[in-house]
């Protein structure tokens, strides 16, 4: 997967596959790839056997709401008796609810649960993860959740990649006035750029969340104050997200679920990377899984994402995601796998560190308990992990007397 950019169209369905490889690791870096036999008379001090398992780059997990407060499990009742996700919102519920809970959680409480998610990703073969505030809805708990990633970006081996997402949905006091509450959170884009807190700056948009028109009006804003750009585009309705998306040259447009035909095309035409989570598709009993498969044929890149979030997406296990993938999107595994390493790393502006195997980047690497790289997405819903080493070190190992 070593290849300059990310990986388009029939491209997607090339992997690269070594067998009876061997890679060698100095510190935090991959300093050399080769055959096992070339290792066997090369000097370590210490020696990981795979054992004839899979080994493949950490997974790169683009597009997650990880720090939140409380949770919702009471609204799959609600979801059961087909109140759908918007209304839910529109009652005060949803997202809005995950707001008073971040609001009222203290510091440290939300980075405790931040780092106990992050835990469940790394030992299901994460190894870089991007996160997003959007729970706050002013400055002070938005501010809060971009502070708590920075530190748990310090604290945990995962690396994260850090997302202001203040325009998620309109608090209850701007109702009328949604434009007004845009102006507010744009009014922290300098601070957020001075203290390093995110590189992306992202917005919902959606029915009766933020439309077309004022979404490219904030998004020009953060573009001119130096972050790069993410859209939730499509999810739901189809309002053009994903044509916004590439219109301003944003790094990914995501979930693109019921993106038109022209915006395929101009996917397809541009740089801008289709993020598609289809667990939010399976967990919300949705049809539109998302266009993916269109997608990779019309010749746009894509990668696959748990959407992780108390709401619409409750899973860190990627690897359900790419059975998902293979089953309802009808991807390939080599499009799976281009999916949640290379292009997923390219997607969040790591495509220079993440998301592949070679020689001068970070040893991010898993070994699984697979025979091959079609075993994943076959085998659905358990994990499959065996070894997760990140920047050169074992940070899971499955504990098993067999
Ligand atoms: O908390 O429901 N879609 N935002 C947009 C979400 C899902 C997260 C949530
Ligand atoms: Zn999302």
């Amino acid at each position: 997967m070593d290849k300059k950019g990310p990986v388009k169209g029939s491209d997607m369905g090339e992997l690269t596959v070594w067998r009876d490889a061997a890679i060698g690791v100095k510190n935090d870096t991959v300093v050399w790839i080769g055959s096992s036999e070339e290792a066997s008379i090369l000097e370590a001090s210490q020696i990981i056997d795979a054992k004839g398992r899979l080994v493949t780059p950490g997974l790169v997990e683009p597009h997650t709401h990880l720090v939140f407060g409380g949770s919702r499990e009471k609204e799959m009742a609600l979801k059961q008796q087909g109140v759908p996700y918007l209304e839910i919102l529109q009652q005060g519920g949803g997202i809005l609810s995950t707001v008073r809970a971040t609001q009222n959680t203290p510091y440290d409480e939300l980075l405790e649960k931040a780092l106990f998610h992050l835990d469940r990703m790394a030992m299901h073969g994460i190894t870089t993860v991007e996160a997003k505030s959007g729970y706050g809805l002013n400055r002070e708990t938005e501010l809060k959740q971009l502070q708590v990633a920075k530190e748990a970006n310090e604290q945990h081996p995962l690396d994260i990649v850090s997302t202001f997402l203040g325009a998620h949905a309109i608090p209850p006091e701007y109702k009328d006035d949604p434009e007004a509450f845009l102006d507010e959170m744009c009014e922290l884009f300098d601070e957020i750029k001075e203290e390093n807190l995110a590189e992306f700056v992202d917005i919902f948009t959606e029915t009766g969340v933020f439309s077309v028109p004022q979404s490219r009006k904030y998004l020009l804003k953060a573009k001119e104050k130096g972050f790069g750009l993410k859209i939730h585009a499509d999810e739901i309705d189809p309002l053009g997200g994903t044509e916004l998306a590439v219109e301003l040259g944003a790094i990914s447009g995501d979930h693109l679920a019921v993106t038109s035909d022209e915006g395929i095309q101009k996917l397809a035409n541009s740089n801008t990377i289709g993020v598609i989570l289809p667990g939010t598709s399976f967990y919300l009993g949705k049809d539109d899984y998302g266009r993916a498969r269109e997608m990779i044929d019309a010749g746009a890149a894509i990668a696959i994402s748990t959407d992780f979030n108390p709401g619409s997406s409750v899973t860190e296990n990627l690897q359900l995601i790419m059975s998902i993938a293979a089953l309802k999107l009808k991807l390939s595994p080599e499009e799976i796998w281009h999916a949640v390493t290379v292009n997923a790393a390219h997607a969040i502006g790591r495509g220079n560190v993440a998301g592949s195997i070679a020689i001068g980047r970070k040893a991010d690497i898993v070994m699984w308990d697979a025979p091959n790289y079609l075993y994943i997405p076959y085998h659905y819903g358990v994990n499959h992990t065996n070894t997760v080493i990140k920047n050169g070190q074992v940070i899971y190992e499955r504990q098993t007397n067999r």
